[in-house]
């Protein structure tokens, strides 16, 4: 009998149009060349090439891919899914990289930006030549952001930040910082160039999960900035949250792809794994535990192409990102952990990705809207009633 990829099995591709397919495949080479021989390293030492990867990522085409104009390539929501898939194939550290500039730093600016934030910003952004980070998050405040203590005053016409932000992927190496603060009695966002004064980033060390990424503090104190610094299209709470949407749908397909190599390395482990005379794979154990795993996989992918598609003719709703998101990072999870089984010992080294993927899903999990988060947004779209607080 013939073996057959966990996807092939499901026929995924089929419901993929013929340029994305191109895509996913230019991405799933660059990850095979580039990042699947050297990514165990910079999980190892903590330390990733993120300003030469930025520049390799933008020649690439993968930053700010989904967004029209100003350098960026303008493709389907499904081909940017298709690409995350790809790149947390390698690492969500990689996914991580990619979501923050393009779905949260570059989206906040194109979609509520000026037009002179847009030009000044985005080619270089999307080039790789200028690095992005998003501050929503603060150390008391993180799955409740409307509660955030950054505040801008204005002195004049300008406009002085001061607080602190916590957990900020790319912080540390970031040309250019969206900063959302309380203003004037409501939330708004700040462009802020990271050499501005009183503004700092130290690097937050001694992670045990998502180490191939650069994650940082953001301190404000006394960050002066012009009056056009703020971004003038949006007030309020949707403004992060809206960013928020774009960054959730690509974890959507990018958490499938840790997943999908997780499953592949358990598939090719267990056909050369010998035990009591028989390869691991020919055991029904072995093949219960594939099989289970090769149905989440499926069902998630379906998932997310259909969310693709209503996200590209532009019916997708935020709960239903919710869906794809807490399903998805979920089972991703727990197929990390039963394909670690089937590699024994050999599962929780570095010599195999699974125990990185499995380890970063932690992170996964938490950023982006909690598990929890998540079920209280689908509870309220379901019941009405808001249980958050
Ligand atoms: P709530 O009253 O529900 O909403 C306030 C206003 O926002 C609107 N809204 C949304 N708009 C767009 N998209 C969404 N998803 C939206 N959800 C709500 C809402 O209509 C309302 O608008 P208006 O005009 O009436 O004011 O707000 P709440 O304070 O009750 O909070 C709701 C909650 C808990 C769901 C929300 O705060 C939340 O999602 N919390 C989780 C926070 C979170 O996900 N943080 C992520 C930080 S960034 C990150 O983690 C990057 S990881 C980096 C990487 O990918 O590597
Ligand atoms: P808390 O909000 O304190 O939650 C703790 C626990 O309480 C969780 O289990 C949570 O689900 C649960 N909980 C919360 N509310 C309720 C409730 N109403 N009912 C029941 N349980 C509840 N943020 C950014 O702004 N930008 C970034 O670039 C960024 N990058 C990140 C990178 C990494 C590696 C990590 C780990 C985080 C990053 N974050 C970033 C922060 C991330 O978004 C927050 O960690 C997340 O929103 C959760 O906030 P918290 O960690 O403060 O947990």
């Amino acid at each position: 009998t013939r073996a057959q990829t966990p996807l092939g099995l499901f026929g995924t591709d089929h419901l993929i149009g013929e340029e994305e397919r191109d895509i996913r495949d230019t991405v799933r080479r660059f990850v095979d060349d580039r990042i699947r021989p050297e990514v165990a390293g910079w999980f190892e030492s903590g330390q990733i090439p993120a300003r030469d990867l930025a520049r390799e990522l933008g020649s690439l085409g993968v930053l700010g891919m989904h967004l029209e104009g100003y350098g960026c390539a303008g493709t389907s929501a499904t081909a940017y899914g298709l690409a995350c898939m790809e790149l947390e194939a390698g690492d969500s550290g990689l996914r991580s990289l990619v979501s923050v500039q393009g779905s949260l730093a570059m989206y906040a600016i194109w979609k509520h930006g000026s037009e002179e934030q847009k030009q000044e910003w985005l080619p270089r952004m999307a080039s790789g030549d200028a690095i992005g980070c998003f501050g929503l998050t603060e150390p008391d405040f993180g799955s409740d952001p409307g509660g955030m203590r950054t505040r801008a005053v204005r002195d004049g016409d300008d406009w002085v930040l001061d607080g602190a932000k916590m957990w900020i992927t790319n912080g540390s190496i970031a040309d250019v910082a969206v900063v959302w603060a309380q203003a004037e009695g409501t939330i708004r966002g700040f462009v802020v160039p990271t050499d501005t004064p009183g503004f700092s980033a130290p690097e937050i060390k001694r992670k045990v999960s998502l180490r191939a990424s650069v994650t940082s503090e953001l301190v404000l104190e006394g960050v002066r900035l012009p009056a056009d610094a703020v971004l003038p299209e949006v007030t309020g709470l949707s403004g992060p949250l809206s960013c928020l949407n774009e960054a959730r749908f690509g974890i959507v397909f990018g958490s499938l792809g840790a997943a999908r190599d997780c499953l592949e390395s358990a598939l090719a482990y267990s056909a050369d794994r010998s035990i009591f005379d028989r390869p691991l794979s020919a055991y029904q154990l072995t093949q219960a535990k594939l099989a289970d795993m090769t149905l989440e996989l499926g069902k998630g992918m379906l998932l997310a192409l259909h969310l693709g598609r209503l996200k590209d003719e532009g019916r997708l709703r935020h709960e239903q990102v919710s869906l794809g998101k807490l399903n998805n990072v979920r089972e991703a999870i727990a197929i990390a952990r039963e394909a670690r089984t089937i590699l024994g010992a050999a599962g929780i080294t570095l010599e195999h990705p699974v125990m990185r993927h499995a380890n970063n899903l932690e992170s996964v999990l938490t950023y982006e809207g909690t598990s929890e988060v998540h079920q209280l947004i689908i509870g309220r779209a379901l019941t009405g009633e808001a249980a958050f607080r």
